[in-house]
């Protein structure tokens, strides 16, 4: 292993680096070959971006294509750290152990997740990478921190290069329980790994008693619950040092999103939206990347048995479904893509008008001013994963939901069930539940709705990404203090 030395601490590295998969931008090259940036959303870049902007940081991932090397840069006061990946480690580590293995594995086995040793290699090596880039992009006592299910080894591999950084780790996805972890493989290895930040965060507290069980069941680290101002936290006791353990539910930026909801541009496109939907009573939305554990294909089953039920009325309800591109070489995306594809044209052909399909489906991305209007048009928000870290769409439709009209059908196995308890919550395993969550959502008298919307905006607009990160580096200071 290639250890990075006292003398190789760089004179001017940042005093704060985020580690992640992907860089908050995207290397777009075009047909002649030349190459640009291009922001590109997803829940991790909208969750940092602010903080990132109000500090001088850097921001250490791949640029998004297969085999370029772009030389670090700034972005509105961020360095931004290229680690090249070539084509087959795209493949292997991060189609394969990333989204072929641990994706689903953490994700309750909702498809059966793959454990190929060649993924492995692959996933310990490119990890090595990150590290590496980490440890050269990092100031003397910096603080880092490490994102997501694509790095779990880096905290451990970059406290062996560097002791002198505080290291901090956060899973964007779930924690599963450890009769499912311990399937992996490689499994005392991933939990080390982790191991190697001052503090790993979760959404929810169960994810964080999931891994803490498991670190003493297989490593046998005996661990506690300690007393801290901000609710449940826990340590684990390693030989040589201790790890704190805690729930830290992300949020949005809240406040902006209020504010791009009132503009009069959004207004007015909302209301257009309306009209080019041939103006529906009641407008439906649901906007995920297309994952298999989004739950999309529960929520077109559940309308088509409305509407063959005669619940609802097919001329009365529309439903606009944004499927943002997602990991379009995994096999299983691509079967998931054909079945809901499939279904939205057996839905329109069954219930559809001309001129009035009663499903939308867009499989491209959209801009976020769009977006925004998407969640001002609509009446009912359908959020329904089968399994979900948090769900930052849930939160965004509650922050664009201005005026206080809006429902909100939301997973009970989503992150966000646990805060935001006034939605109208389903099982996404029990249909009749979900047909019954939709119902209640269009049903209710109207000053029932506005009642939940106006408790869960008190909880959105009260709890945003900005606390989050405080919150999660204020703990983080304690602990590497401690
Ligand atoms: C992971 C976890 C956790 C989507 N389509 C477009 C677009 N988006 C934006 C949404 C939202 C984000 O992407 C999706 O975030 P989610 O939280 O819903 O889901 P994941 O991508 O699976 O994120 C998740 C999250 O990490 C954060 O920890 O909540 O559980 O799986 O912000 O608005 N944005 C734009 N155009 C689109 O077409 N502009």
């Amino acid at each position: 292993m290639t250890g990075t030395h006292e003398t190789d601490i760089p004179e001017d590295g940042a005093d704060f680096v985020v580690v992640a998969n992907r860089l908050p931008v995207d290397l777009v090259r075009e047909k002649d070959g030349t190459e640009r940036w291009k922001a590109s959303p997803g829940g991790l870049v909208t969750a940092l971006e602010s903080i990132l902007k109000a500090n001088d940081g850097a921001w250490v991932g791949w640029p998004g294509i297969a085999d370029a090397e772009p030389e670090p840069f700034d972005s509105d006061g961020i360095t931004l750290r290229s680690v090249p990946l070539s084509a087959e480690d795209v493949e292997l580590y991060y189609e394969g152990f990333s989204n072929g293995t641990l994706w689903p594995l953490f994700h309750d086995v909702v498809v059966p997740p793959e454990y190929h040793r060649e993924w492995w290699n692959a996933y310990r090596e490119i990890n090595q990478r990150f590290a590496e880039a980490t440890a050269a992009a990092a100031a003397r006592d910096a603080t880092v921190w490490v994102q997501d299910y694509q790095l779990l080894l880096v905290p451990k591999l970059l406290r062996e290069m560097r002791p002198d950084l505080t290291i901090g780790f956060f899973l964007h996805i779930p924690f599963p329980p450890v009769e499912l972890f311990i399937q992996l493989p490689w499994r005392s290895e991933i939990v080390e790994g982790m191991l190697g930040a001052d503090l790993v965060g979760f959404h929810l507290p169960g994810g964080a008693d999931n891994f803490r069980y498991l670190s003493t069941r297989l490593r046998g680290y005996p661990s506690n619950r300690i007393r801290s101002a901000r609710g449940r936290a826990s340590e684990i006791r390693l030989p040589d040092r201790k790890v704190r353990v805690g729930a830290f539910p992300i949020s949005i930026d809240s406040s902006a999103l209020d504010a791009q909801a009132r503009t009069r541009e959004t207004l007015a496109r909302a209301a257009s939206l309306r009209t080019e939907l041939a103006s529906p009573r009641i407008l439906m939305l649901g906007v995920d990347r297309l994952d298999y554990t989004k739950g999309i294909d529960v929520r077109l089953r559940a309308l088509e048995e409305l509407f063959e039920e005669g619940r609802l009325e097919p001329s009365e309800v529309t439903l606009l479904q944004l499927a943002t591109p997602s990991r379009e070489r995994v096999e299983q995306y691509q079967i998931m893509r054909s079945r809901i594809e499939q279904a939205v044209g057996r839905i329109n052909g069954r219930f559809g008008e001309i001129g009035h399909p009663v499903v939308t489906y867009i499989h491209r991305p959209v801009p976020k001013d769009e977006l925004t209007a998407f969640y001002v048009a609509a009446d009912v928000m359908l959020v329904t994963p089968v399994r979900d870290g948090m769900n930052l769409v849930a939160k965004e439709y509650v922050a664009a939901c201005t005026d206080g009209e809006g429902a909100l059908v939301l997973s009970e196995f989503a992150g966000a069930a646990a805060e935001l308890r006034q939605s109208y919550l389903c099982n996404p395993h029990d249909l009749d539940g979900v047909k019954d969550a939709i119902m209640a959502a269009v049903e209710e008298p109207q000053e029932d709705r506005r009642k939940r919307m106006r408790s869960l905006r008190r909880q959105v607009l009260g709890n945003d990404v900005h606390a989050w990160a405080r919150r999660f580096f204020e703990t983080l200071d304690a602990t590497s203090e401690h």
